[in-house]
């Protein structure tokens, strides 16, 4: 493909305008809630001092990135459980390690304590200690109530001094891949004191992870030109297709692109600043020019590709054309094209046009050969790519 200047930039002015409609507002990932099943009555303890079976709540969880950046539990206490310090809650990952004590035995302070008395009644939410360093054990000292609320997990009794401290829990997680994240998550509630029950209505488990990878596919990744003359203009064009599974824009910046190699110079990037909603494909054109024979190379390369992170980093594709021989000028003695320079057709219809007889009379009695085999292509021909002034 060989275009004029006005060809290109009209070529230029559609692909920008192409890029208006491309525009898409970016999305990011937000917390994922995943409700429980299993909710029901806290098996009482058979024996104090023993932990009795647990209630068993499961979360399916899918769809989730990684690495964890939050992990929140919200428990239902309905009908409330009389006495925490029975309690136990304990979450755990698909692959069951590693696992966290959201609370236990709070205000337990020995082997054989009790703990805390305080009943569990209405909804809690339990979370890393950078979230909230609300404190479950000192909200349970009053004895009778722990109020609902948000509370940072901390660890389970015995502990030597009360309250017992805070313990982590997003960055006991944050090792998970994705695989690890997506399957069944278990919340185990146990009960180590006979006589005190109460069980769970609702339980959800929420999180929140790091968008999943942006990718996008390149193709080709060699731009053939093949074979163009000297000083001839080429367009080609490759596709960038956004990944159906992003869940953000990909934003390659023109500026950020360059072309290297010993060739680069005879090679253009026509395209400028592309976004990339996902799922989204778009051609953009490069031009080769030679500007003398032989074999070019150069490679295009796209830095700084956004979001950070994106697969691949960096936007390559190689470029290769090869400078053949212009063809040669017209010859103008050849009026018809028929390879032959003969003086009584090409020269007499030369000379008629140049004493001012238009083309169909200057014709007369003159038989033009292919490709010019009528007196209006010979004339044109002349017109065009000899410069004659062909009369009317
Ligand atoms: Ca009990
Ligand atoms: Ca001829």
């Amino acid at each position: 493909m060989v275009l004029s200047f006005r060809r290109y930039i009209g070529f230029f002015v559609a692909w920008a305008v192409g890029l208006v409609t491309l525009a898409a507002m970016p999305s990011q990932a937000v917390p994922q809630s995943f409700a429980a099943t299993g909710v029901g009555q806290i098996p009482d303890s058979m024996i104090c001092g023993s932990a009795g079976i647990p209630l068993a709540l499961s979360f399916n969880v899918t769809g989730m990135g990684a690495p964890l950046t939050d992990v929140r539990v919200t428990l239902n206490f309905s009908p409330a459980h009389t006495f925490v310090g029975d309690l136990t809650a304990t979450l755990r990952p698909p692959a069951g390690f590693p696992s966290v004590i959201l609370f236990g035995r709070v205000g337990s302070t020995t082997a054989n304590s009790a703990g805390s008395g305080a009943s569990m009644d209405g909804a809690y939410t339990f979370v890393d200690p950078s979230v909230s360093t609300a404190n479950i054990w000192a909200a349970a000292s009053g004895g009778v109530l722990v109020p609902s609320g948000t509370y940072a997990v901390t660890l389970p009794g015995p502990v030597a001094t009360t309250p017992a401290g805070m313990a982590p829990m997003t960055s006991v997680f944050a090792g998970l891949s994705a695989a690890q994240i997506n399957g069944t998550w278990t919340l185990n509630i146990t009960d180590r004191c006979t006589s005190d029950v109460g069980g769970i209505s609702q339980a959800t488990l929420q999180l929140d992870s790091a968008p999943p990878a942006q990718e996008f596919t390149v193709n080709p990744l060699q731009l053939n030109f093949d074979v163009v003359d000297v000083n001839e203009l080429t367009l080609r064009a490759f596709r960038v297709t956004a990944a159906a599974s992003n869940t953000q824009n990909i934003d390659i910046t023109a500026a950020n692109c360059s072309i290297g190699g010993a060739d680069a110079g005879q090679f253009a990037r026509l395209f400028s600043n592309v976004t990339l909603a996902p799922g989204a494909s778009v051609q953009l054109p490069m031009a080769f020019r030679p500007t003398s024979l032989g074999n070019k190379t150069a490679l295009l390369t796209c830095t700084g590709v956004l979001p950070s992170g994106v697969t691949p980093t960096v936007l390559a594709v190689s470029l290769v054309g090869v400078a053949g021989v212009p063809a040669p000028p017209p010859n103008c003695y050849d009026v018809d094209g028929d390879g032959v320079m003969n003086p009584l057709t090409d020269g007499l219809f030369m000379l008629r046009l140049q004493l001012g007889i238009a083309p169909v009379t200057a014709a007369s009695g003159i038989v033009l050969n292919a490709p010019r085999n009528t007196p209006l292509k010979a004339a044109l021909f002349m017109a065009q790519r000899c410069g004659f002034h062909v009369p009317d």
